[in-house]
């Protein structure tokens, strides 16, 4: 195989592209997929405050560093969820990445900041990985506001956002679906939130991090199981393996011809949202749904009440 730019020896292929490059034009390719993004959803202007939401996998320290390529005086933030050793080689690789490339990373540890873990969390009616993203979610968007960062960037990339929303269409989510955008506009107690790596596949991040040999987290979350994304990226990745270009197709679709559809409820979404009585977060409910998992997550366990002897007769 060939590169199609410089006709060097390919080393990595771009199946849904028709295409195959050598590491140098593979990189040039990742970084204007990114740059392309950006400018087409106006995600970042000149001058702003960038905030990288890095976990210490492929993805999040992929756009990491492509958004540092590309001159954006990006700083990250890595989130602790307690979950053993692998929330502890997670950090590692987050710290390391940072240092290697002289950037700045916040740290904030779950249970010092509102005292659970994500082990501790899946003890409520949530799943662990829904009880996980609320926790992200909330806490990456108080950091970027409580720091004054003007866009949180997550290093959601085209699969995850096919998997969302095959996952949103199947259960016909209207909300979630007018949600879905590479970017989400700031709102009040919202920092402006933005996906640069929409255009570029779970593939394609890990094999730029392979050729800028950046040190990701390889292994599978251990409380992911049951994480219903999972199945959908598996039942994506038969599709796409019978029919190349299917879930790009599908996800560029919603974007030009349905989720413009979507704008209006979009906004009634934003205009319904109050402030948490709780904690001042944006909300449609009196008390969050952080404040609850927070309430559930470290109420103490009830004591089990002891069985009284069956004196039945039978
Ligand atoms: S970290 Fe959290 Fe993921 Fe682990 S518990 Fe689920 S959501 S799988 S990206
Ligand atoms: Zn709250």
């Amino acid at each position: 195989m060939k590169c199609r730019r410089c006709e060097e020896q390919a080393v990595v292929e771009v199946r849904h592209a028709h295409a195959a490059y050598c590491p140098t034009c593979f990189v040039e390719r990742c970084r204007e997929q990114v740059s392309r993004a950006i400018g087409e959803h106006r995600m970042i202007r000149s001058g702003e405050k960038v905030l990288v939401a890095v976990s210490g996998g492929k993805d999040s320290l992929a756009v990491w560093d492509l958004l540092l390529d590309l001159g954006y005086p990006a700083d990250g933030v890595y989130l602790g969820l307690g979950i053993g050793g692998y929330s502890d080689r997670s950090g590692d690789c987050a710290r390391a990445f940072a240092e290697r490339r002289g950037a700045t990373l916040i740290e904030i540890d779950l249970a010092s900041e509102v005292g659970f873990t994500i082990p501790q969390a899946a003890n409520t009616r949530r799943m662990p990985c829904s009880a996980c993203g609320l926790a992200k979610r909330h806490l990456l968007n108080k950091t970027a506001l409580d720091h004054g960062y003007d866009v949180l960037v997550t290093g959601h990339n085209l699969d995850d956002e096919v998997a969302v929303l095959f996952g949103n269409t199947l259960q016909w989510n209207m909300p979630y679906l007018a949600r879905q955008r590479p970017a989400l506009p700031e709102s009040s107690g919202f920092a402006r939130r933005v996906k640069p790596l929409v255009r570029l596949t779970e593939r394609e991040t890990a094999a730029y991090c392979v050729i800028r040999r950046i040190d990701y987290i390889v292994e599978e979350c251990p409380m992911a199981s049951g994480n219903r994304h999972l199945l959908y990226k598996e039942l994506l990745n038969t599709l796409e393996e019978r029919d190349p270009g299917a879930k790009a197709t599908f996800l560029n679709g919603f974007a030009d011809r349905v989720a413009p559809l979507l704008d209006d409820l979009a906004a009634q979404e934003r205009d319904s949202v109050g402030t948490c009585s709780r904690c001042g977060s944006p909300t449609t409910a009196e008390v969050c749904a952080f404040c609850r998992l927070r309430d559930q997550a470290t109420r103490p366990p009830r004591r089990r009440k002891k069985r009284r002897r069956d004196r039945s007769v039978h």
